[in-house]
This record gives C-alpha cells, structure tokens and sequence, in this order.
C-alpha cells in the first residue's frame, strides 16, 4: 500500500508504506459520486490523457473505478513537481492532492486541483495508440487490458462469477477441485491436448464431468469453477483453446430437473451483473433492459423439431448432425431468452449420456443456446447409469476401458440417477456484453494461434 512517494535520482521509487485499514485515499469512482467540494482529496492511479498548455497540464488520471481529471499549474505546487507531471507520460503511475472543484467540462463533473503531484513509476511511450490493428492489440494484451472496455468486461465477468456462487451457495451445491491433469478423454479424442506425463501419456482435461460424477456419492451437489482445454483448430468466434468451465453435477436429479438448476442459475448470473454492473455494461454498448427479462422459465425444443423449422428455413441439414454455429445463430436470432434443445439423436452425442426410453434413438440432454445469435452455452445430460450400455459404447469407439475402469465403478457401488452440465463462462460473458468475438472475455486469450503473452 502506497500512501505517497517520491522519485530518487536514481529513478528508484521511495514510498511510505501505510495500512489498507488505516486511511487509505478514496478511489476516484467515489471521490466522483459524493464529492467533498473544496476539502484535499489524495488519489492514486495511472494517467489516462494528458496535455498541457505552458502553465497548466491537464492529466485525466484512472483507477479501477473511473476517471478524473487533474489540473496542475504552474506556481500552485513546487516547481520539480510540475515539471515531473509535465513530463510524465500516459500510464505513468502518480499519487495527486488537491482540492476538489466542480467544473462541468470534466468528466464526471469535477477535478481536483493538485497540490502535490508525486510520479510514482514513469512510462515509456504507449505502444497502444487510437487506430490500432487487431493483432497488434493481441500483442500487447498485457497493456491493453488496462483499457475502460477490458476493465468493465473484466468487472461483469466476476459479477456473473459471483451470482453464481451465491445461486449455487444458496442452493446447497459444494465447491470442489478435480485434477487438470487426466487420462480420461471426456468429450473424444479430436480436441485432446496430449501431453508426456514422465514416461506416460496424459492429457489436458477437457471438462471435469466424471470426476463429480464420482464426487456426488460424497457431497450429493457439487460443482467445479476450472480452466478446460479444447485443441480446436477452428478459427472461430466462440472458440477458445483454454477456457473457464463452471461444471455442476447432481445425484437424485433428471434430465428435466438439470434443466431447471440450469434455468436458474443462468438468470441468478445474469441478474447479478445487471444488479451490479449495468454501467458497465452500457459502456460495452448493452442495454442492460433488455436482459431484465432473462428469467426462468426458457424454451424447450427437441431436437426433431429444431430440423424441420430450419430445414423449412432452407437448410440442407440431415437428421443425426449436431448443430453448428449458423444453424445456432439462425435458431435464436430472434430469441431474447436462452432456449433449450433436447433430445439429441445419440449418434451426435457424448458415450455417457443416458438413453431416452421415450424416444429410442435419442439422448436425456439439453443444450441451452443463448440468444441474439450468441448459441450454446451449455451442454449437460443426464448419466448413463447402465454398467454394459456404457462399456458397450466405449468398446463401440474403441476406447481402452483400463483408463476407465474407476468410473464404471461409480456404476458397481451404489450408483444412482444424476445429471450435470457445463457452462462456457466466456461464451456467456459474450452473450451478455454483446461481444463479437470470444477472446475478448477472457484477459489472456488462447486460440490456435496465440499463446503469448
Ligand atoms: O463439450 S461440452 O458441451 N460438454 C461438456 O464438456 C460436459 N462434459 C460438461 C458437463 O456435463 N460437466 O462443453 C460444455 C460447454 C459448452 O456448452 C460451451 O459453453 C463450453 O463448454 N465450451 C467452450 N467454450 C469456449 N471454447 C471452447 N472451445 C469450448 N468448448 C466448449
């Protein structure tokens, strides 16, 4: 905790410590909200514009919480300091007191007229200008996410993160942590990221799925909050090769029950960030009304009636494919609520998905697609709980059974009905900021082609 600080000639920073608990200076977001007019506030945080016009310098300073600007002139405070602030360059770190005065061409309508101006860590030149390409962006994420946008995406993305918590908090789920590190192949070979494991071979996990399975018979409701990775070599918008995974798997539970946790809890994390962050969510040009309506119950359709109305809309799609992106995008386009889409025919779907009796050639699941053309968000199922269905399907796609025995013992010791799901975190921050692209909801993007920084 810095309280102010200097500069030594040595370009050292010298700062006095102080206690968080003691009196820390007020964020700038507040000194904004509930301005004391005319009393010496003391900020700290990192310039955000600056010009000066001989003896006076505007600096338009940022913390997390918002901007403000900064008057310095010439005369009303020691003249090294002046000069330092003169040459302080954007993104330099400072600690600024001043007085607090209105001044309607501010932002947020005051400033803070500075009495001590102190450089805390000076900047070389930003390589982040105005007009900058993509990639160039990517290179620097580092730097970039220092932006308004990163900052207000970064802000909604833990809101939803905490409206989930407090959902599943309140509805009797237990947090738990299963390995990364896996020899099981949850969701097929294709997207496996292999790795040497000593003189083994192990992969990334692709979803933690079968290690709840093996935890509800402890904790009867748990979820997981990893990273999973996917080797998808696709170039697209909602893809990314490691992402946040928010798995839930729960005993006693069927395919319809699934559904209504996953009902729930997707508007508990909705309403979250609305409650908590619709002015960021303006910035990032969403409409905050339009999600007060994103509340339980959604839509249900099978899979057999999703084909006839897109074949009726033109598409050549046979029955059996799962769907895809532009298939997704045209079903919910007009969508303003999440929709399910159940009953998937089991060809297109994952070995351990139960078999619907009702409907021989299908499967007990549900995706749920977001809408405005945003698509899945969630995949989840009820478990297969048949001991030979489920050997018989892995022996059918030749998998080895060793890697799996530990799980079809969950099928020999007291196995129960269940059901669980995924939810893509960034495919559901996406959804709600309205953003093009999915690597914009994660800080540190992987995709094919980035790893760096
Ligand atoms: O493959 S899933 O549809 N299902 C599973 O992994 C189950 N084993 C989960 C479970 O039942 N515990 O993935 C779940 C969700 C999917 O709906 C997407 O929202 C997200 O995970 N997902 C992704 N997000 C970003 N990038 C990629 N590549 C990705 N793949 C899946």
């Amino acid at each position: 905790m810095l309280s102010g600080g200097s500069f030594t000639e040595s370009n050292k920073i010298e700062v006095t410590p102080c206690s968080v608990l003691m009196s820390p200076p007020r964020m700038i977001g507040q000194v904004l909200s509930a301005p004391r007019i005319g009393e010496e506030e003391t900020i700290r945080g990192w310039i955000y514009r600056t010009r000066s016009s001989g003896a006076i310098i505007f600096a338009v300073v940022r913390d997390s919480s918002g901007i403000i600007q900064v008057t310095i002139k010439k005369g009303n405070l020691p003249e090294e300091q002046f000069e330092a602030a003169k040459a302080a360059a954007i993104e330099s770190s400072v600690i600024v007191t001043g007085k607090v005065q209105e001044d309607k061409r501010a932002p947020g309508g005051f400033e803070l007229r500075a009495s001590i101006f102190t450089v805390v860590g000076t900047a070389d030149p930003f390589p982040i200008t105005e007009y900058q390409s993509e990639e160039l962006l990517l290179d620097n994420r580092h730097l970039w996410i220092r932006s308004r946008e990163q900052t207000a995406l970064m802000k909604v993305k833990a809101s939803i993160l905490e409206g989930a918590r407090e959902w599943l908090k309140r509805n009797e789920f237990t947090e738990v942590t299963p390995p990364i590190l896996t020899t099981n192949a949850c969701e097929g070979g294709v997207t496996l990221f292999k790795l040497k494991y000593f003189d083994r071979e192990a992969y990334l996990s692709q979803s933690a799925q079968m290690y709840l399975e093996a935890l509800i018979f402890s904790l009867d409701r748990v979820y997981s909050l990893t990273p999973s990775f996917r080797a998808e070599k696709s170039r697209t918008t909602r893809h990314l090769t490691e992402y946040w995974h928010l798995e839930l798997e729960e005993a006693w539970v069927d395919n319809a029950g699934n559904m209504e946790i996953q009902e729930n809890l997707v508007s508990a994390m909705v309403q979250k960030a609305l409650q908590d962050r619709s002015e960021e969510l303006k910035l990032l040009g969403r409409d905050p009304e339009a999600l007060k309506e994103v509340l339980p119950p959604f839509k249900r359709l099978r899979y057999s009636q999703v084909i006839d109305s897109l074949r009726s809309q033109g598409f050549e799609i046979s029955y059996g494919c799962d769907l895809g992106a532009v298939e997704e995008r045209t079903l919910t386009a007009s969508e303003t609520l999440p929709v399910f889409v159940t009953n998937f025919p089991r060809a297109c779907k994952a070995f351990y998905m139960k078999d619907d009796p009702d409907d021989s050639d299908t499967v007990k699941c549900a995706d749920l697609l977001a809408p405005e053309g945003y698509g899945e968000i969630i995949g989840g199922s009820e478990r297969e709980t048949d001991l030979g269905k489920l050997k018989a399907r892995l022996e059918a796609q030749n998998i080895p059974l060793d890697a799996y025995q530990w799980y079809l013992d969950l099928r020999r010791f007291g196995s129960v009905p269940h059901s669980g799901f995924g939810l893509g975190v960034e495919r559901i921050v996406r959804w709600v900021c309205k953003l093009e692209h999915i690597r914009d909801a994660v800080p540190f993007p992987r995709t094919v082609a980035r790893v760096y920084p």
